[in-house]
């Protein structure tokens, strides 16, 4: 069955997103493959149908079982949530990166300056956008969790730009190994490697793990943006996040345009209308890196502002601890 595991974790990393149930789908007589994504109702038709060709194997039912997976796959991929980024897998392409002779500055409390750009971005990971070779970069190396490292293991900064519709955010880490966030599924999306940033629109500060005043994206090595949702789950908010990363050794550009969302943001609705970003509007931002090097965890946890909370790892729940952005012209 080595044909439909390809098959599936294809549409898994590109086809099948979002915060609905995950099935289990035997295939064979030991293979489980574990696919998110279905309306739950599809689900349980899915599992009916493959619980009762478990009870009698053959070659030919085996076959049949996975032409219905298939068909069942087809047919799921016309019911995603609109919300979806398409653009939810992504590979690290090479791209012609010159990090040029930016400055580089640290700010311990966090306080960054995004300038405006004339003309939206080409999210592609790649720094060809004039605005980028006009602005300087800030840095994202205070440890706030594991050991100090050296700048092979980890090295992190960051550029940010704007305009009426996106906060813009080219990230340049170093890290010696690339780990893919969600390896070892979805629950482990905290433990790297991955780019967290925090944003709250209004700078209202306050609780915000299981509601929206405030956000933590999580953005994956495969593009996905996650946080909790009002149910306490797990899900991507991809819409809201368009990333795409290239590679230079094991420096990699995370390129990003990212829309602000306000408190009134309904995870329920099939559309949210963005903040629009005016000149000299605030917002409270940080940036992190969760650093993981293929040992299941993550190992360093590296931030843009000197502290951030109980631990350094307040980020996720209280906005109090954000930084801040001050748009300008
Ligand atoms: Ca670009
Ligand atoms: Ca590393
Ligand atoms: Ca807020
Ligand atoms: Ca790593």
């Amino acid at each position: 069955m080595r044909g439909s595991h390809f098959f599936t974790a294809g549409l898994l990393e590109n086809q099948l997103p979002i915060y609905t149930p995950r099935l289990s789908v035997a295939l064979g007589n030991s293979k489980y493959y574990e696919v998110s994504g279905f309306k739950s109702s599809l689900a349980k038709k899915i599992k009916m149908t493959i619980l009762m060709l478990n009870k009698k194997e053959s070659k030919e039912l085996r076959l049949l079982k996975f032409l219905i997976l298939i068909l069942s796959l087809s047919l799921v991929s016309c019911v995603k949530s609109p919300a979806v980024n398409q653009n939810s897998s992504i590979a690290s392409v090479p791209c012609q990166i010159d990090s040029g002779s930016s400055l580089t500055e640290a700010t311990e409390d966090g306080l960054f300056i995004a300038h405006k750009s004339k003309s939206p971005l080409q999210i592609d990971g790649c720094n060809s956008d004039t605005i980028w070779s006009d602005v300087d970069w800030y840095a994202m190396n205070y440890l706030w969790m594991g050991d100090a490292v050296d700048s092979a293991d980890y090295y992190g900064r960051f550029k940010l730009a704007w305009d009426s519709q996106y906060l813009y955010i080219l990230v340049e880490v170093t890290d010696e190994n690339l780990n893919p966030t969600l390896k070892d599924g979805l629950e482990n999306y905290w433990k790297g490697d991955y780019v967290e940033v925090f944003v709250d629109e209004d700078k209202s500060g306050g609780n915000h793990q299981f509601n929206h005043q405030a956000f933590a994206y999580h953005v994956s090595t495969e593009g996905h943006a996650i946080d909790k949702n009002t149910l306490q789950e797990t899900v991507f908010f991809d819409d809201h996040i368009e990333v795409a990363r290239s590679q230079e050794g094991s420096k990699y550009f995370w390129e990003m345009a990212i829309k602000l969302f306000d408190q009134q943001f309904d995870e329920n609705a099939s559309t949210n209308t963005p903040v629009n970003i005016s000149t000299q509007k605030s917002i409270g931002f940080s940036m992190a890196y969760g650093d993981n090097d293929g040992n299941s965890s993550r190992e360093n946890f590296m931030g843009s502002k000197k502290t951030h909370g109980n631990n350094n790892d307040d980020g996720y729940i209280n906005s109090d601890v954000f930084g801040s952005i001050v748009f300008i012209e």
